[in-house]
């Protein structure tokens, strides 16, 4: 219970951070977007992880908060990098817990609007298995978010038991290839077989194929070689805050 009134606290005293996490196109090697990852600062107990107080905010009924929080500083650093860096997005982290509330879309558009962001910068990530509770009813909600121009990813794929019937009525744009599958990757050739006919998959149904979790050179060449668009992990960036991502963005190509 303190640990539910520290962490409303925490986000009216900004105790709250939002970490970046470059996502790279294999093809050129450049930087198309990045992922948001929550982190916690907290005064006496120090860092939080997200593994711990997320779940904890979850069963609470305290997770909304922590996705607004996420969503309006996404939403604001976009509206800074408008004129610099147009082209770059930022994918939020939804919980279940918000495609069971109907204003969510709603109040993704407020924000949005608020800060006169366009909506196709802002990406949000939802899990597999999160959809698959309640297919119909995400469905309906994915719908509305799509409608407004947002992008909409599938993360931990491949972990979540997708019904295919579903996986083809979904309006997402980007399906996310669980860290699972990437680790020593290129030893295993059975894995590598399955993350094949996962990105072919993902490409018949004309999304974006993303791997997470790439440590190592030979896990990128691999994901190369099997035909995937992008990846995500330490190899090519962790995840990025204050002086260090501003750092990764100065060095990044201005026409990106
Ligand atoms: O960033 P890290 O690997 O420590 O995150 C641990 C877990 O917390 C991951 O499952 C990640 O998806 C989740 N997570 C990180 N940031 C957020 C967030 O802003 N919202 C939600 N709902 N989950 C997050
Ligand atoms: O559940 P989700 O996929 O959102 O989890 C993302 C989490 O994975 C983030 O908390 C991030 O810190 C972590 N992560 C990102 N890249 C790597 C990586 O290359 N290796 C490992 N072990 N974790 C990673
Ligand atoms: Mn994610
Ligand atoms: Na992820």
């Amino acid at each position: 219970l303190s640990l539910l009134s520290d962490l409303r606290a925490a986000i009216q005293n900004d105790e709250l951070q939002m970490w970046l996490q470059p996502k790279i196109r294999l093809c050129d090697q450049s930087c198309y977007g990045f992922e948001a990852l929550v982190r916690w600062q907290h005064p006496r107990r120090g860092f939080i992880s997200p593994a711990e107080f997320v779940p904890f905010a979850e069963r609470a009924g305290y997770i909304h908060h922590v996705t607004n929080w996420m969503l309006e500083k996404a939403v604001k650093t976009l509206a800074q990098w408008r004129d610099r860096y147009p082209t770059l997005s930022i994918a939020v982290n939804v919980s279940t817990n918000d495609l069971r509330d109907h204003h969510f879309p709603d109040r993704v558009r407020q924000f949005l609007h608020q800060y006169q962001v366009t909506p196709n910068n802002l990406h949000l990530e939802l899990t597999e298995s999160g959809i698959m509770e309640n297919p119909e009813n995400a469905i309906t909600l994915l719908d509305m978010l799509r409608n407004t121009g947002i992008g909409l990813s599938i993360d931990d794929f491949g972990t979540g038991h997708s019904s295919l019937a579903y996986l083809q009525k979904l309006p997402v744009s980007e399906l996310k290839i669980d860290r699972s599958f990437v680790i020593n990757l290129d030893q295993h050739d059975a894995t590598q077989k399955l993350v094949k006919t996962i990105i072919d998959m993902g490409h018949g149904l004309d999304l974006h194929v993303i791997a997470e979790g790439i440590e190592t050179q030979e896990e990128r060449t691999t994901l190369t070689d099997l035909g995937c668009d992008a990846i995500q992990g330490y190899f090519a960036s962790k995840p990025l805050h204050g002086s260090a991502l501003d750092t990764w963005l100065e060095n990044l190509p201005r026409s990106v």
